[in-house]
């Protein structure tokens, strides 16, 4: 079997990883242990490495096209993939061998994932923000002109500025942590599924690794110590089950 390709952005940090979106689709190509290699594209790169391959683009909230990633090619059926839903569905479909959406979960997981993500999103300013430091000067660059555009701020400082505002995120990151918490102790098991590991805890998982990678050392440690560790554990439980402690 020749190795996939999985495209996603690189960063400062060691091993590089960071991204949710790339990381869900890589947390399930490790899980079925599948090969892989990483084709590692800064954003301002994005467009032009995907239209080479002939991936199709995203779209803006206006229909407008975006290329994103992560995007899959899979040089065994010749598929080029875009979107970490679809791509968890063709590996799904494709290589059914340790499944991640089981018992027909497919349509609830992606009703999941939205309100899963609603949660966390009122704080999300600050995790942009603390985004913007780990990335390479190129994509840095990028990312600051096109988040400000979307969240219509004139000068970075004004994403999380530390007072009020940057209090108030915490709390919302807080108070959106504590509900899916609250999630997890109604499973009767360590999973989302129960006793079932799925595409839900890797969607949940990956959105950690996103915080942990981009917020300070002492930010991560207040984020580890809220509702007794849990975050940190689902991330190393889930890690473990994937076979991908090491980035
Ligand atoms: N729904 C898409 C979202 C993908 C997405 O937004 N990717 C971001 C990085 S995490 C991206 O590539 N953005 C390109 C840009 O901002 O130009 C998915 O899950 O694949």
């Amino acid at each position: 079997m020749q190795p996939l390709t999985l495209y996603d952005i690189p960063s400062k940090l060691p091993g590089n990883i960071w991204t949710p979106n790339p990381a869900k689709p890589r947390f399930v190509l490790s899980y079925k242990g599948l090969p892989f290699e990483t084709a590692w594209v800064e954003y301002p790169d994005i467009a032009g490495a995907l239209k080479e391959i002939g991936a199709e683009p995203s779209k803006n909230a206006d229909g407008s096209a975006l290329y994103t990633v992560p995007v899959l090619k899979d040089p065994n059926t010749g598929a080029i993939i875009t979107d970490s839903f679809a791509i968890v569905e063709y590996l799904e479909k494709t290589y059914p061998t340790k499944p991640v959406l089981p018992y027909n979960s497919k349509v609830l997981i992606r009703t999941f994932e939205p309100t899963f993500v609603a949660c966390t999103q009122v704080s999300v300013r600050l995790i942009v923000f603390r985004t913007a430091e780990i990335l390479n000067a190129r994509s840095a660059e990028y990312f600051i002109r096109t988040r400000s555009k979307n969240f219509g701020i004139a000068d970075w400082e004004e994403m999380s500025p530390v007072g009020e505002k940057r209090d108030a995120d915490w709390a919302n990151l807080k108070k959106g942590l504590d509900t899916v918490s609250g999630w997890y102790e109604k499973s009767e098991g360590k999973w989302i599924m129960g006793d079932t590991f799925s595409y839900a805890d890797i969607i949940v998982a990956c959105r950690i690794l996103w915080f942990k990678r981009v917020l300070k050392e002492e930010e991560w440690k207040e984020v580890s110590s809220w509702n007794n560790g849990r975050w940190a554990n689902v991330l190393v439980d889930v890690e473990k089950e994937c076979n991908l402690a090491q980035y």
